[in-house]
């Protein structure tokens, strides 16, 4: 039962014992979390707020913006252009870059969202989250653009997710394990309720869209045929399921019991490597998934090294239990490209 200290004791004691959350990084937390809070309360009002339904916009991606698309991305931004602490922010629900205004200090951090992942399940109840990642402005001059986000996932500095769900969850690393954080409603406190996360090397239950199923590369189709087979096949065990279309979700529930998730490339979209998106979902989870033992990778490497042309990259995305992730990414190298 770890200590319920508070996240900024966390913080503090983090610095205190490994020395790589400057002030600025500590700040930058606090206030993303602090941020989630927020959001939270917008989530938790549903019906009885104006937060339902589509906001009549689309985003970057061609998708029909949820309100809480809008809501989730305006708390963000607002809660972190003054600080100080960060010289730009990048988002899902935004085209391009938002630099931090020229009337406030910069700072020497880049954070990157999805405000509100798994918006399809926003109308119907079901756990949706809030995903960052934090990445160092190389250089020292106060011009900021793009280029400067284009670093590989083994660069960030820090990466969480908060998931609204029966309980509101954030979850972090800052380089040196995995931290879950439970809100406490009473006080308005994020009080540690989890640290040194470990995800088990095995598991028994995949997450994927089946219905894709007909649409993936020959690798993945072997590998989650092996597991329909159960213990009658290659495999000498029975599987389970589970697919809560919100990343967030599904990964919580690797990260607090084993699993593999899998988002792969399909031949839908041939030219595009993935349905997810590599700054601001795959690599901050992939830093998280692999903090706490897992492994994360497109099929073919490490997510964590591939080196971003786009800020928003597509990524096939397979993460989890280490020997399932091993697996399904050595069935791609036995495949002839
Ligand atoms: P599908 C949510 O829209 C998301 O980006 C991820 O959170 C989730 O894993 C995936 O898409 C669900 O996609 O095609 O099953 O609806």
């Amino acid at each position: 039962m770890p200590r319920r200290i508070s996240l900024t004791q966390y913080l503090v004691e983090q610095q205190r014992e490994h020395g790589h959350i400057p002030g600025q990084l500590r700040l930058l937390i606090e206030v993303v979390a602090r941020a989630c809070k927020r959001i939270a309360i917008s989530v938790n009002k549903g019906a009885l707020g104006d937060v339902l339904g589509t906001a009549g916009s689309e985003n970057v991606q061609g998708e029909v913006q949820k309100k809480l698309d809008v809501i989730a991305n305006e708390v963000l931004v607002e809660a972190n252009e003054w600080g100080g602490h960060l010289a730009a922010m990048a988002s899902e629900e935004m085209d391009s870059i938002h630099v931090v205004p020229n009337r406030y200090p910069q700072g020497e951090y880049l954070l990157l969202f999805d405000p509100l992942d798994g918006s399809s399940n926003i109308d119907v109840n079901v756990s949706i989250g809030t995903i960052f990642s934090v990445l160092r402005k190389q250089g020292h001059t106060r011009g900021v653009s793009e280029e400067d986000f284009l670093q590989p996932g083994k660069h960030q500095a820090a990466a969480g997710y908060c998931v609204y769900g029966p309980q509101t969850t954030l979850v972090l690393t800052v380089g040196s394990g995995v931290a879950m954080f439970t809100l406490d409603r009473e006080t308005g406190s994020w009080l540690l309720t989890e640290e040194g996360v470990q995800i088990p090397e095995d598991t028994k239950e995949f997450a994927i869209n089946m219905s894709n199923m007909r649409h993936w590369a020959p690798p993945v189709k072997r590998y989650i045929d092996e597991c329909l087979q159960g213990k009658e096949g290659p495999r000498g065990k029975d599987f389970n399921m589970r697919w809560v279309a919100s990343m967030v979700a599904d990964v919580h529930r690797i990260l607090t019991r084993g699993g593999v998730f899998m988002y792969p490339w399909d031949q839908r979209e041939p030219d595009k490597p993935g349905k997810l998106r590599l700054m601001y979902e795959a690599n901050p989870m992939a830093f998280l998934v692999e903090q706490a033992g897992g492994r994360a990778t497109n099929g073919h490497e490490r997510i964590l090294d591939i080196v971003p042309k786009k800020l928003h990259e597509r990524v096939s995305v397979m993460l989890g239990s280490r020997h399932e992730v091993e697996r399904v990414t050595g069935y791609h190298a036995d495949t002839p490209a």
